[in-house]
């Protein structure tokens, strides 16, 4: 019989000591040069925040495009954070990052946050901002056919060992929709011999199908599964998007759409040989992604996904994946695409997903049984780091 323990401390000090490992974010290696964003400047034109901008300030899209980056974060600065509260999740979280790195929350200017960034050195920061942040290793989203991104891998470049490869199909899809299965198929054992990711993602709009008469349907059966298969990694699927509502937007210009998942269900009983790591946009396919993985051992179900990332969702999702799935999920991913981004998305990930697990062990303990500190470490450790290193097959 266990001894009786605080349970709320001793889950929130489990959180917090154990270092996540964070499967999607649009991050890169410092050594893939200049593709890797940070500082003040790109945390703020975020396109979260740019979202938010326009329904505060009375520039229109076309004018905010023409302004150099720098009067652009000065906009956001002064319209979001000075003029109005910063009680968004996204306006917050720049508080928070500022915060935790010692930067005046109340600056009138971002003179004093622009000199701390510029002075720093990059290998340090990134090191410091994972510390922080406790996040031991993230996995980028990579795209072979990006020439920019290209150029870095072809040049010999060699990521950080904390920044894992993941081969993104997006571009491929679309831009090799006309080309055979084989010749895809090429080009994805060229990009993992180089890349060596640790899953090939997929995002995919609201009307996703499968089986379907689209190329990449056929692309998916003639090329990515069995190369997924033979190299022995998951697709991830991120389904429900749509894509630019508001063009005008830009990158902020996407939307989100209800998904027919019974294409998930397709994929996971036709390719029982093969792992899906899926997440999906909207929240009314939560509960249906939740007992589509009671169903399916193959399915991974991960993350609070972009317009899903706010506390009030995260905690409906992540008490009703507890509840169906025990800790057999991935509870988040950040998404980060500023390496700051970091600090702010675990915080609250962490500040959220306390409570609940401690609910979860408080109604165990009402029912019968108590937990230990031992068997909340390996929950934990379960959820944000050895459910994906099983699932992956790969040590992250
Ligand atoms: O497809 C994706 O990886 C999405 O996460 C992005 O396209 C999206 O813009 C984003 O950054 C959401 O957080
Ligand atoms: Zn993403």
């Amino acid at each position: 019989m266990p001894l009786m323990i605080d349970i709320a401390a001793v889950v929130e000090d489990v959180i917090a000591s154990t270092p996540v490992i964070d499967i999607h974010t649009h991050l890169f290696a410092p050594e893939l040069g200049a593709l890797g964003l940070w500082g003040i400047d790109n945390l703020l034109t975020y396109h979260y925040l740019e979202a938010e901008l326009f329904r505060s300030c009375s520039i229109n899209p076309r004018q905010y495009w023409e302004l150099e980056k720098s009067a652009q974060s000065d906009l956001i600065w002064k319209t979001l954070f000075i003029e109005n509260t910063p009680v968004s999740e996204a306006t917050r979280g720049v508080i928070s990052v500022l915060n935790a790195l010692g930067l005046d929350t109340h600056a009138e200017s971002l003179k004093e946050a622009r000199e701390f960034f510029n002075q720093m050195n990059l290998a340090d920061h990134v090191t410091n901002v994972l510390r922080i942040a406790g996040v031991s290793s993230v996995v980028m989203t990579n795209d072979p056919l990006d020439p920019n991104e290209a150029a870095e891998w072809n040049a010999g470049h060699e990521p950080d060992a904390r920044f894992h490869a993941a081969l993104r199909l997006d571009r491929i899809l679309t831009d090799m929709s006309g080309s055979t299965g084989a010749a895809v198929r090429e080009l994805l054992d060229t990009w993992v011999a180089r890349m060596k990711p640790f899953y090939m993602a997929v995002s995919l709009l609201d009307s996703f199908k499968f089986p379907s008469e689209e190329p990449a349907s056929r692309l998916l059966t003639e090329a990515v599964l069995p190369a997924c298969r033979d190299w022995n990694i998951p697709l991830a699927l991120m389904i429900g998007v749509r894509r630019q509502v508001n063009p005008a937007l830009r990158l902020a210009g996407d939307g989100v759409g209800r998904a027919d998942l019974r294409s998930v269900e397709v994929l996971c009983s036709r390719f029982p040989e093969n792992r899906f790591l899926v997440t999906v946009l909207s929240r009314e396919n939560q509960h249906e992604l939740c007992v589509y993985a009671r169903k399916f051992s193959n399915l991974m179900p991960f993350g609070c996904w972009w317009f899903l990332n706010n506390p009030s969702i995260v905690e409906e999702i992540t008490r009703e994946r507890l509840e169906l799935l025990g800790t057999t999920f991935i509870p988040q991913h950040s998404d980060a695409r500023i390496l700051e981004q970091l600090i702010y998305k675990w915080r609250n990930t962490r500040r959220t997903l306390a409570p609940i697990l401690t609910r979860s062990y408080e109604l165990l303990a009402q029912d019968g049984r108590q937990v230990s500190r031992e068997d909340i470490e390996r929950d934990v450790r379960r959820m944000l780091r050895s459910n994906f290193e099983q699932f992956t097959n790969r040590v992250a």
